[in-house]
Formats: C-alpha cells, sequence, structure tokens
C-alpha cells in the first residue's frame, strides 16, 4: 500500500510500537481455541510489518510476549514459542528482500532454547539489513528491563568505567534495550484496553498513544493509515507550542 496523497511523509511517526491485545478473545468469540486467535494474530504481524515498512517507518515495535504471559496454561505457552520460529521461516525471504532488521527486546534468560535459536538466527541474518528495524519485545517487562540496565551501569560504576556524577539520562537510555533507537513517536494498544501493562516505561515518557478498540487480529491496514493520520493531526493541533514527538 503506498502512502495516501493528502498523508504528509514529513510528519510520520520514525518509530511506532504496538501492543497487540486481544488474540485469545478474538478466538473465544469464535468459539475457537485461544491458540487460533494467537495465528490469526501472527498472520496481522505479517501484514502490519508490510504495511509499516510500505509507509516509510524507521522502527517498528511489536509486544508479543510479556514477562507476565508465562502465568499462561502451559500448552498455550509452548504453543506461542513455535511461532517466532514459524513467522521467521516462512517471512525471511520477504525480509530480506525488503532489508528488514529484526532485533529482540527482553530478557533472554528464561527463554526456551529452542525458540531463542531461531530468534537469535533471525536477529544475525538481518543484522546487515539497512531498512527498517523490526523489534519484538519478547520475555519483555519494562521494569524488569529498568533493573538490567541499573544493573551493567552499576557493573560500569564498579569497575571504574563510568562515575556515578556523568550518569545522565543519556546514560540510562545508552544501557536499554533499545539503545541505539529513538523512542517510540506512536503507542498503539489494540482491544480497547487503556493501560501501558510495563510495557516500554522509560521510552514511552513523550509517545502519543492511541487505543484502537479492536481484536489484533482484526487490526488492517486502513487501521494503521487511521493511525498515522490521527498522529498528524496531533501534531498539527500542538506543532509549534509542544516539544515535538520525539521528547
Ligand atoms: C502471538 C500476536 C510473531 C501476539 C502476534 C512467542 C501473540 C502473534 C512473533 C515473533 C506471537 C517473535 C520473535 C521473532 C519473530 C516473530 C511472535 C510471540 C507471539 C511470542 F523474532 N508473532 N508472535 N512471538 N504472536
Amino acid at each position: 500500500m503506498a502512502v495516501a496523497a493528502d498523508v504528509d511523509a514529513q510528519r510520520l511517526p520514525q518509530h511506532v510500537a504496538i501492543i497487540m491485545d486481544g488474540n485469545g478473545r478474538w478466538a473465544q468469540c469464535r468459539g475457537l481455541p485461544r491458540t487460533a486467535g494467537h495465528r490469526a494474530g501472527m498472520e496481522t504481524v505479517r501484514r502490519v510489518v508490510r504495511c509499516a515498512d510500505d509507509w516509510g517507518i524507521r522502527v517498528l515495535t511489536l509486544f508479543a510476549f510479556s514477562t507476565e504471559n508465562w502465568r499462561r496454561p502451559v500448552t498455550e505457552v509452548a504453543y506461542l514459542m513455535r511461532l517466532p520460529g514459524e513467522y521467521l521461516r516462512s517471512e525471511m525471504d520477504e525480509l530480506m528482500a525488503r532489508g528488514i532488521r529484526i532485533q529482540m527486546l527482553g530478557d533472554r534468560v528464561g527463554v526456551p532454547a529452542l525458540t531463542l535459536r531461531a530468534v537469535e538466527r533471525g536477529v544475525v541474518q538481518t543484522a546487515a539489513n539497512p531498512g527498517m528495524v523490526l523489534n519484538f519485545a519478547f520475555n519483555y517487562g519494562g521494569r524488569a528491563e529498568l533493573v538490567r540496565t541499573v544493573r551493567s551501569i552499576a557493573k560500569e560504576v564498579k569497575n571504574g568505567q563510568l562515575s556515578p556524577e556523568t550518569i545522565d539520562e543519556q546514560t540510562i537510555a545508552d544501557h536499554l534495550d533499545t539503545r541505539g533507537l529513538p523512542d517510540p513517536d506512536l503507542l498503539i494498544r489494540t482491544s480497547g484496553e487503556q493501560r501501558l501493562s510495563n510495557y516500554l516505561l522509560w521510552q514511552l515518557a513523550y509517545s502519543e498513544l492511541l487505543f484502537v478498540p479492536k481484536f489484533w487480529p482484526d487490526f488492517s491496514e486502513m487501521d494503521f493509515e487511521m493511525a498515522m493520520r490521527e498522529f498528524q493531526h496531533r501534531q498539527r493541533r500542538f506543532g509549534g507550542v509542544s516539544v515535538s514527538n520525539n521528547g
């Protein structure tokens, strides 16, 4: 899909983050098992990745699995853990053709070895790609990320590489899983819940928040376009008065 003519390509978000909520409920509403919702959700990931790349988005971050999701039934978790490998197997050719680079946010410790191997392979295979960064937040929690960040900074202080007086916001940004990436300009959460749910707590400080009352499997290219329009609207209304969307 091409960028619509009446959308200002100069005022698009650089970084879009999405909480892909409502997959289980989408399935339950249809009398299907929750796993069918996750499968349908993965189809939406395929479409939205294409769509975001076509719009020229520089970074797309998808909340795939939170540190809290381990509390779900073991059969559901086992099913979810196969999805990264499956996604990468089916999409790798297109990701390479588009020059998309995969990264993972979250704690690698605790991810099943087979799943981690699949993700790491995807990260390595696409590491030199020059295009859109596709972040999968996986075994991710915002507070846990901040704990890992503080630990790595503390280690550098202990080693004498860093002195406490020089620690500033940039130091923290440079130690997060998102180091080197701009903060999200726009967060989209589907399914109508209006919470952050421990997602990117530091990085979302200045982001526009958009809550879409649709289950993730029903989120379409048109919904993505509407999100882009809504973002531009907010920029126009506040442009020149408030800080830019990058803080
Ligand atoms: C299920 C909706 C892609 C949310 C989307 C294990 C729930 C489909 C990935 C994926 C999931 C992750 C890493 C990677 C490549 C792909 C994925 C999970 C769930 C959690 F490198 N979809 N997807 N991972 N769902």
